[in-house]
């Protein structure tokens, strides 16, 4: 491999040297993108982690992949490691909003354009990254609101949900609860009874929802999820617990990857909005439209859907994570 990579670079040097070849294609070096992600939290995740992957190889960047297991200060660590390296362009998918402030001005002052993935951050000077790519999730959650008036526009009574929030100050979690609560409220038969973070893991979702049964048992009508992985989770305290999901509570949850589809299918979960994790194409568009000096828009929205499970088989085939 070695020998044949030396051949051809020597071939490539003939060439040139021969006037057939320009030198500067010898000289042009690979482009170089830092991408630091959040973690393997969630079936979204982990789609999103390989449309980067392999966006990257197709569109032939370096790419230095580093994962932070959810941790802020290891995203923080890996992109100092990213300026320190000197890469092309630094991209992120920040865990949560806040804290970001300093380390965004030091790859300004380092002079390598920063890119937003999937979230937001909190800060007011937005000179500190490029662009942000990723989903309206305030939408999202009304979406997710809108389904639910539909669905109980007969009901009289009381409407009490329990809501599985993702992680603690993240902006899908912030994002989300919002755009679901703007819809809501216009009807105060609809109860927010227990609301906390299950961390979008499926995990967290089944330890948290057998805590709300424990405390609200049948008076729970809905539940409403941030992320599938988290409803999953409470589908299986809920059938633990004796109960049908998707009969006797009412499932919302958001994102529309296969497990969600699957569940539908099953008749356990009512209706997943979509949320795209497929970014890499796009973000290697940008980041070489960046190299090449050219300038990029400021937010990049994701186009998306709803699936309620009425339409789950049909569409499963075409589910691309
Ligand atoms: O919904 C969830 C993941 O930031 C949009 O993070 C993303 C969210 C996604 O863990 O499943």
């Amino acid at each position: 491999m070695k020998l044949q990579r030396r051949t051809l670079f020597a071939a490539m040097a003939a060439a040139s040297l021969a006037g057939t070849w320009p030198l500067s294609v010898l000289a042009q070096k690979k482009i170089v993108l830092g991408f630091s992600q959040i973690g393997a939290e969630s079936e979204w995740r982990t789609a999103n982690s390989e449309s980067i992957k392999s966006a990257a190889k197709e569109a032939g960047i370096e790419l230095k992949f580093s994962d932070a297991q959810q941790k802020q200060e290891n995203q923080i660590k890996a992109i100092r490691s990213f300026i320190a390296q000197k890469v092309d362009v630094i991209a992120f998918s920040p865990v949560v909003e806040s804290g970001w402030g300093t380390v965004l001005r030091e790859a300004k002052a380092a002079k390598i354009p920063v890119i937003l993935s999937d979230r937001a951050v909190d800060e007011k000077d937005d000179s500190l990254w490029v662009s942000f790519m990723g989903s309206d999730f305030v939408e999202e959650g009304r979406r997710a609101g809108r389904w639910l008036v539909d669905k109980m526009k007969g009901q009289t009574g009381t409407v009490n949900i329990v809501e599985l929030q993702g992680t603690v100050g993240s902006a899908p979690a912030i994002d989300r609860k919002k755009g679901f609560e703007e819809i809501i409220k216009a009807d105060p038969k609809f109860k927010v009874i227990r609301s906390q973070t299950g961390d979008f893991t499926r995990a967290k979702g089944k330890e948290v929802m057998e805590a709300f049964l424990k405390a609200e048992g049948k008076k729970i009508n809905v539940l409403y999820a941030h992320n599938d992985d988290m409803a999953i989770g409470a589908i299986q305290a809920i059938e633990e617990a004796g109960m049908k999901p998707a009969k006797d509570i009412t499932i919302i949850s958001i994102d529309a990857v296969k497990g969600a589809f699957e569940a539908m299918i099953a008749g356990k979960l009512n209706v997943s909005v979509e949320c795209s994790p497929l970014l890499g194409p796009q973000l290697m568009n940008a980041v070489k439209d960046l190299v090449a000096g050219k300038t990029i828009p400021k937010r990049i929205v994701t186009e998306e859907g709803i699936f309620p499970m009425e339409v789950a088989a049909k569409e499963f085939p075409k589910r691309k994570y």
